[in-house]
């Protein structure tokens, strides 16, 4: 049945969460790993992720549900050597999983019922306290591999996870096995060594969470090290041996858009809100906003290489948006583009931004000797 609703992984196990993940989660908290997403440290919904059975009343059973999606078309190396163009993490190629899933998992729960009369039940799909990983692992689904993601012997970790929590007993599979052995190839290829520890990530120096949940300014020592990845990261995912052979699904039903492998830097930067929500309509970029993508985008233009790129960054510099006009500051500064120096002056008599303005500082300060050299 799951499979008829296009699942392609489908188990069962108790809705507990084992010692070591939620004490492993309340240290994580305290050490501040979950940055600015503070729905991840808040008491109630902590208490909700460690206490499962506190979801639904009677629950008895958790079903999980794993969805394949299509695996990144090109190489690490081929995306590194795409300058001129920006990474979006292969799962947001397409439509919003969370759209998708949660849609499939209603019909899907409702066929239960069929099966095994009417019950409680519930679905989630990533945003409800749910410690996805633990439960898929203790199912059978997956385990829990040290890039903390849930890899599945056959198919890899290409895949978005969701449950039904249901007041029907089930019988429970086995547990997963790890299979991670003594590699440690995705926390050796990450770029801004977030994975701390094996199966710990610190969210705050993590592309995925800096491109996509951060809101603010990026920290300046990270910004080099995110290259063009302009929304998530794929790297400890595509260096997985588990995903050497990962198969492109069949029917994948995120529908990826090719548009959205490597698109241009000077496209996406070029989007205004219009033209930002019609590009990314269904898509999980929407949820980000033109002024966070257009901030990624800056950052990987600085780190281009390409003084070609000054032109538009130096326009940006007059954008509504006050993370796109710093971070276009900045990598003007990376770019070494002097020309822009009178700009930035101009700019900076202007700014009320307060942030912005230390940006605009920042960027004048470092093309400021190199402008008197060149004189
Ligand atoms: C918050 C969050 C993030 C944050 C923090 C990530 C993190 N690792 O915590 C950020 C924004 C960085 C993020 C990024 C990504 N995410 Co995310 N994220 C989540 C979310 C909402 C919660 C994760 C969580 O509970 N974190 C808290 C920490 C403490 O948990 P943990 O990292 O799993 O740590 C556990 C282990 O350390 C374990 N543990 C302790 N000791 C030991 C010992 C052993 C031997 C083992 C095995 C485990 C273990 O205990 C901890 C608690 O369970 C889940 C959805 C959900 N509701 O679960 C999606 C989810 C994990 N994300 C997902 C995806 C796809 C991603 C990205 C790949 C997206 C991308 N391409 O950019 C990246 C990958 C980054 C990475 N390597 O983790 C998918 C993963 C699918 C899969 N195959 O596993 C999920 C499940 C969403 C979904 N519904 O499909 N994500
Ligand atoms: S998603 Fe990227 S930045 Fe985050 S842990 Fe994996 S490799 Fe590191
Ligand atoms: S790269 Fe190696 S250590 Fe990392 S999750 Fe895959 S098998 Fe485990």
């Amino acid at each position: 049945m799951a499979k008829q609703h296009g699942f392609d992984l489908c188990h069962f196990t108790r809705p507990e969460i084992p010692a070591s993940h939620s004490l492993t989660y309340q240290k994580w908290v305290q050490a501040g790993m979950h940055g600015d997403m503070a729905y991840m440290a808040e008491e109630t919904r902590m208490g909700r992720r460690i206490h499962p059975e506190t979801m639904l009343a009677g629950v008895k059973s958790a079903i999980t549900a794993g969805m394949r999606h299509s695996p990144p078309a090109y190489t690490l190396a081929e995306a590194e050597k795409a300058k001129d163009r920006g990474a979006i993490a292969a799962y947001a190629h397409g439509d919003d999983y969370h759209d998708v899933m949660k849609k499939r998992l209603k019909a899907f729960a409702r066929g239960l019922d069929a099966l095994l009369g009417e019950h409680g039940q519930r679905v989630y799909v990533d945003t409800s306290p749910v410690l996805e990983h633990a439960l898929a692992e203790s199912s059978g689904l997956g385990w829990q591999g040290k890039n903390s993601l849930t890899i599945n012997k056959d198919i890899g970790s290409w895949l978005m996870l969701g449950e039904i929590f249901t007041t029907a007993e089930l019988p429970s599979d086995k547990p997963a096995a790890n299979h991670c052995g003594t590699c440690i190839a995705c926390m050796s290829i990450c770029p801004t060594n977030a994975i701390v520890a094996p199966y710990i990530v610190d969210a705050r120096s993590c592309i995925s969470y800096l491109t996509i949940e951060y809101k603010g300014f990026i920290p300046l020592e990270l910004r080099p090290l995110m290259g063009n990845r302009i929304f998530g990261c794929d790297d400890c995912q595509v260096i997985c041996p588990w995903n050497r052979h990962a198969q492109t699904p069949e029917a994948d039903l995120l529908h990826p858009r090719g548009h959205n492998t490597l698109p241009e830097l000077s496209e996406l930067f070029a989007l205004d809100e219009e033209g930002f929500r019609t590009r990314f309509r269904k898509s999980p970029v929407r949820r980000t906003g033109r002024g966070k993508l257009l901030r990624n985008v800056a950052i990987a233009m600085g780190n281009s290489g390409d003084s070609g790129y000054a032109k538009e960054l130096t326009g940006a510099l007059a954008d509504p948006e006050p993370l796109i006009r710093g971070h276009a500051a900045w990598a003007l500064a990376r770019l070494g583009a002097a020309s822009a120096l009178p700009v930035l002056n101009t700019c900076l008599e202007q700014e009320k931004h307060e942030e912005a303005r230390q940006e605009l500082n920042l960027s004048i300060q470092v093309l400021g000797p190199r402008k008197r050299e060149d004189t």
